[in-house]
């Protein structure tokens, strides 16, 4: 559901704004959560998700911004979810369908809020999910960001089952890869109260600093998915760190 006030900001958007987009809203063990709402006020807004301010995307992949968008300040709430759960992002309108999608989390600490004191940076991060190219080629095959679309821009992740209870910055990332090497990176964080499960945590092989994971040089960031030898290739390996499923 969308405030009134809301759609009234989003209506006077330009098309530039429109072409862009973002997590809105979640579903956390099946408890439908709100997001934070970009071009809308702060104050009077409670959310799962740490504030961004527009659609834009990030392309300095050296930003802060990388980490948990622009400004990335905290959110005012937690959602809880049993390891094991399923979160479901919400991505109305998304416009791209050439790009992965990677999934992320950070451990904030023992306490319930202990992402309050946290602003996302170092060496923390570790994937959960990544979709990439499933079958076809660079230029038309089947791309995460196609799954998203069809799915009613509902995107899917479960939670590894024996990860230790904690609080924790949830990271999604769609890298949108249409424009010639420009990859554009579009972050939301959220934060989650992770119960129950086991006591396992990532090893070190499968923690990445944000920002510091994507580099400028990376050839398959930065790349034009319209020319050969890239256009007709069938294989495309996200870089970064390997995906921790906990044992
Ligand atoms: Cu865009």
């Amino acid at each position: 559901m969308i405030a009134p006030a809301v759609l009234l900001a989003l209506t006077s958007l330009t098309e530039t704004a429109l072409a862009h987009g973002g997590i809105w809203n979640y579903s956390i063990a099946g408890n439908w959560q709100p997001g934070f709402f970009p071009y809308y006020p702060a104050e009077g807004q409670s959310s799962i998700q740490r504030h961004w301010i527009d659609f834009s995307p990030i392309k300095d992949v050296t930003s802060f911004a990388l980490v948990c968008n622009s400004p990335g300040s905290i959110a005012e709430k937690y959602a809880s979810i049993p390891a094991g759960g399923e979160v479901k992002a919400y991505y109305p309108g998304w416009p791209h369908d050439i790009g992965p999608i990677v999934v992320w989390m950070a451990y904030c600490g023992s306490e319930p809020t202990s992402c309050d004191s946290f602003n996302g940076t170092g060496k923390y991060w570790f994937k959960i999910q990544e979709v990439g190219l499933q079958s076809g080629t660079i230029r038309n095959g089947q791309w995460a960001l196609k799954d998203l679309l069809a799915s009613n821009y509902t995107w899917t992740t479960t939670i590894p089952e024996t990860l230790r209870q904690g609080a924790y910055l949830m990271r999604h990332e769609i890298i949108a890869l249409h424009v010639p090497f420009e990859p554009e990176f579009y972050p939301e964080c959220a934060h989650l109260w992770v119960t129950g499960g086991g006591s396992e945590k990532p090893s070190e092989e499968y923690l990445a600093s944000i920002p510091g994971v994507w580099r400028q040089d990376e050839p398959d960031l930065h790349m034009t998915i319209y020319e050969e030898p890239t256009s007709s290739r069938t294989e495309w390996k996200i870089p970064g760190p390997p995906v921790w499923r906990g044992s």
